[in-house]
């Protein structure tokens, strides 16, 4: 079949010339005459569909729909009715969601809206009144019940899931908390299409809805490449759009420090590209802030004991210094240093702040790929080994012949439990606690941390998976979602298919050990220019499969709706990439 794109007959319906509308009728087929390597004879063709259908993107887990009726919404008098537990994240979900919905689908974006609500756009942060609502006679409806009171924060614990009914009778969104009403606001604004009359549908359906994976992420790096705050925003939103929910933010690495710290100013002063391309407190409050009204929580990563050159720009002694032979060399450090208490002493400060400023559980430490043989070169760190191998007040150098029997990975394991214990302690006084991530080499270097730990597995496959469950952690996946990674084409079926409890390879995953997973977009060669357009759709394609029933699979189902989702991306103001191969979205041009 032919979803991932490719050539295909089809025909592009209206397009707009300065001569007027005519109708272009294009075959592809004439053209592959002088391209032989491109004629797939044998495939299917498939015309591209009309954009807007109403059709949601990740399919609900039961959907069902009466075919071919549709009700039809009225414009001008269409709102949302809360009827329980309002506060301020459904009151301004509500909002966006109305403008998008009517905004979306017809030609006049904001005067539409301000029309039918018969006062100017809200102000978004002043205290709702009902009769905001009451103006509106009681015609399209949207009856939104929270049986629970709102939560402050997203967690990992959060109940998304939500009922929706649209019936002749009247639609109604029921969610046990707020998030739940959040992704069923969703799924509503994605079945509302406009047909060719240039009217608002909506089809008859039922829904019942629920993530199955709790954990649903994306992952970003602003560390390689600073990324403004506006394309966070955008990052975000597409989130919201896919019904994720973890910002996984691997805020610093090597190049850069961009992390803008109080207790310790200089790490961004010396470690950032440049004095503005910095996070302060207040952009991250208000990035967490976007998160938490999209129902989205901002898991950050401070990656260490490997990945941290940038801190040595201000702070080279927190580094180790990496040895040949008897020589220290000089300018060459590795990472982290073990061997001091100092080392440990600082990160518990810069901890300290960084619970205070970021609310979620979760903190990602990062582990990954760590220059041991810098450690293993090392006299102080050496002595360090020796004692945690029981043997004290002996000196190793790399020329000894016990030095083989050493096993460097105990540093590793003496470094990640000293500073998880340290921070564990700091988190004390937190409600939530703390819970950390790391990448899988803390597992493959046979470190052994407690049960509440998880793997974030990035190489590799269900074996390790199995591996992770099986030494008692819960874990995430990624390996498949490496979205920056592309190649021609950019075979969104392969991200489509990988699945993060896959049993079909002869493994049995315990799938309540396996949070979910996440798209990972590392920023080598991203920058705020082709971020976005990288990003999505390429990540719908992970959010589907950690969102809908395991058996939602079918590519040429998908590929339809995936299409519309683009679309409806797009004419939402985020500046969404291409994968589905010739197509078209109707929205105003020039
Ligand atoms: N940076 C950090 C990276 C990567 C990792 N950690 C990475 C490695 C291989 C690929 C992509 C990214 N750039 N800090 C590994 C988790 Cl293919």
């Amino acid at each position: 079949n032919n979803v991932d794109g490719g050539n295909q007959r089809f025909i592009l319906p209206i397009v707009n010339s300065p001569q007027g509308s005519m109708r272009i009728v294009w075959d592809w087929s004439d053209f592959a005459v002088n391209f032989e390597q491109f004629v797939m004879p044998e495939q299917k063709i498939r015309r591209a569909p009309h954009p807007s259908t109403g059709e949601p993107w990740p399919m609900p887990q039961y959907y069902v729909k009466k075919d071919d009726k549709v009700f039809r919404i009225d414009k001008t008098h269409f709102y949302f009715k809360i009827t329980r537990n309002r506060c301020d994240i459904i009151d301004k979900a509500v909002l966006r969601y109305q403008a998008y919905i009517l905004r979306d689908t017809i030609e006049d974006s904001y005067d539409n809206l301000q029309h039918a609500q018969g006062s100017p756009l809200v102000d978004p942060s002043q205290k709702y009144e009902d009769q905001l609502y009451t103006r509106a006679p009681y015609v399209s409806i949207v009856n939104v019940k929270i049986r629970q009171p709102c939560s402050r924060f997203p967690t990992e614990k959060s109940d998304e899931s939500y009922d929706l009914f649209v019936k002749r009778t009247g639609v109604y969104l029921w969610a046990n908390e707020v998030w739940g009403a959040l992704r069923g606001l969703e799924t509503f604004s994605q079945l509302v299409f406009r047909g060719t009359d240039g009217e608002l549908y909506i089809k008859d359906v039922v829904i019942n809805d629920y993530p199955r994976f709790p954990h649903r992420g994306v992952h970003i790096d602003s560390a390689r490449h600073f990324i403004f705050k506006e394309v966070i925003f955008d990052v975000l939103e597409g989130m919201a759009q896919n019904k994720m929910n973890v910002l996984h933010w691997h805020i610093v690495d090597d190049q850069s420090f961009p992390y803008q710290s109080k207790v310790y100013p200089d790490l961004s002063e010396k470690g950032a590209y440049h004095p503005s391309y910095v996070y302060t407190h207040e952009d991250i409050a208000e990035i967490t802030e976007f998160a938490r009204l999209r129902g989205i929580r901002v898991m950050p990563e401070f990656d260490t004991p490997g990945h941290s050159y940038s801190w040595g720009l201000s702070r080279p002694d927190l580094l180790t210094q990496c040895y040949q032979g008897d020589h220290a060399v000089d300018g060459y450090l590795g990472p982290m240093d073990p061997s001091k208490n100092e080392t440990f002493r600082f990160l518990k400060n810069l901890f300290k702040e960084i619970l205070h400023v970021f609310k979620d559980q979760y903190i990602h430490l990062g582990g990954d790929e760590v220059p041991m043989t810098c450690w293993s070169s090392n006299p102080e760190v050496l002595r360090l080994l020796a004692q945690l191998q029981g043997k004290q007040n002996v000196e190793v150098k790399p020329n000894d012949p016990y030095y083989y029997s050493y096993d460097i990975r105990k540093v590793l394991e003496y470094y990640v439990t000293r500073l998880t214990t340290d921070i564990k302690n700091l988190g004390r006084k937190r409600s939530n606690g703390v819970r950390f991530v790391f990448w899988q080499e803390i597992m493959n270097n046979n470190v052994q941390l407690p049960n509440d730990t998880i793997i974030q597995v990035w190489q590799g496959d269900m074996s390790d998976v199995q591996r992770a469950i099986t030494m008692g952690y819960s874990v995430l996946y990624s390996s498949c979602w490496y979205l920056d990674l592309i190649e021609y084409g950019t075979k969104w079926s392969k991200y489509y298919h990988c699945d993060p409890a896959d049993s079909s390879f002869g493994y049995s995953i315990d799938e309540s050990k396996v949070l979910g997973g996440e798209a990972c977009l590392w920023s080598e060669y991203i920058d705020n220019e082709n971020l976005m357009t990288t990003l999505w759709p390429r990540a719908s394609a992970a959010a589907e499969r950690l969102w809908s029933h395991k058996d939602v699979r079918d590519l040429e189902n998908a590929a339809t709706r995936l299409q519309e989702h683009r679309c409806r991306m797009l004419s939402r103001g985020l500046p969404v990439g291409q994968i589905s191969g010739p197509d078209y979205c109707l929205r105003r041009g020039k």
